[in-house]
């Protein structure tokens, strides 16, 4: 987590509108976030700042795959990351480990922030209930802007997405193009 930088929340400048999303992990289905760097996936671009705010709409337990981050490596290389899966639309992962990381279990509408670089994860949901997050992440305008150039739709062709990782499929995704 990380205290958000005027520059990327500058409000005599105001960003473009966040992109948000769902993030919902099912009852029972064990499926871990693989561990990674959100810059993963956009490292090509020169501009990499940017803040997620992940926002509990339940409870955010060890259980039910709270989420986990690397205290400091938001000031850390990239790592190397891979596919994690053959799928071509299977998350990112990179090596790390539990002990570089800290749960951050979270109470209804209680938030965590990371930046781009900052290693997190989440345990897969062994409970009998949802565990939903609703994320919002800011980018700087002229990243959103050469990202689309790139071809990157930000989800306005169809506003869902399926992350899938070695495990299996992980829960729907649906993302908002706000701007
Ligand atoms: O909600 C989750 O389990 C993972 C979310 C995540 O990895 C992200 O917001 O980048």
């Amino acid at each position: 987590m990380l205290r958000a930088r005027t520059s990327v929340l500058n409000l005599r400048h105001p960003p473009p509108p966040p992109f948000t999303r769902h993030a919902a992990q099912a009852p029972h289905t064990n499926t871990p976030t693989p561990p990674h760097q959100d810059q993963a996936y956009w490292q090509d671009v020169p501009d990499k700042r940017a803040v997620s705010i992940w926002i509990a709409l339940d409870e955010a337990t060890l259980d039910n795959g709270c989420m986990w981050y690397g205290r400091g490596t938001h000031l850390l290389p990239l790592r190397a990351h891979r596919r994690a899966g053959s799928n071509p639309s299977a998350a990112l992962e990179c090596d790390a480990t539990e002990a570089e990381m800290q749960a951050i279990p979270l109470a209804p509408g209680s938030a965590g922030l990371h930046a781009g670089r900052t290693l997190h994860y989440s345990r897969g949901n062994s409970t009998a209930t949802l565990r939903r997050a609703y994320i919002m992440n800011f980018r700087p305008a002229a990243m959103v802007a050469e990202m689309r150039a790139r071809g990157f739709d930000h989800g306005r062709a169809g506003n869902k997405t399926h992350v899938v990782n070695t495990h299996g499929e992980h829960a729907d995704e649906a993302h908002t193009a706000a701007a």
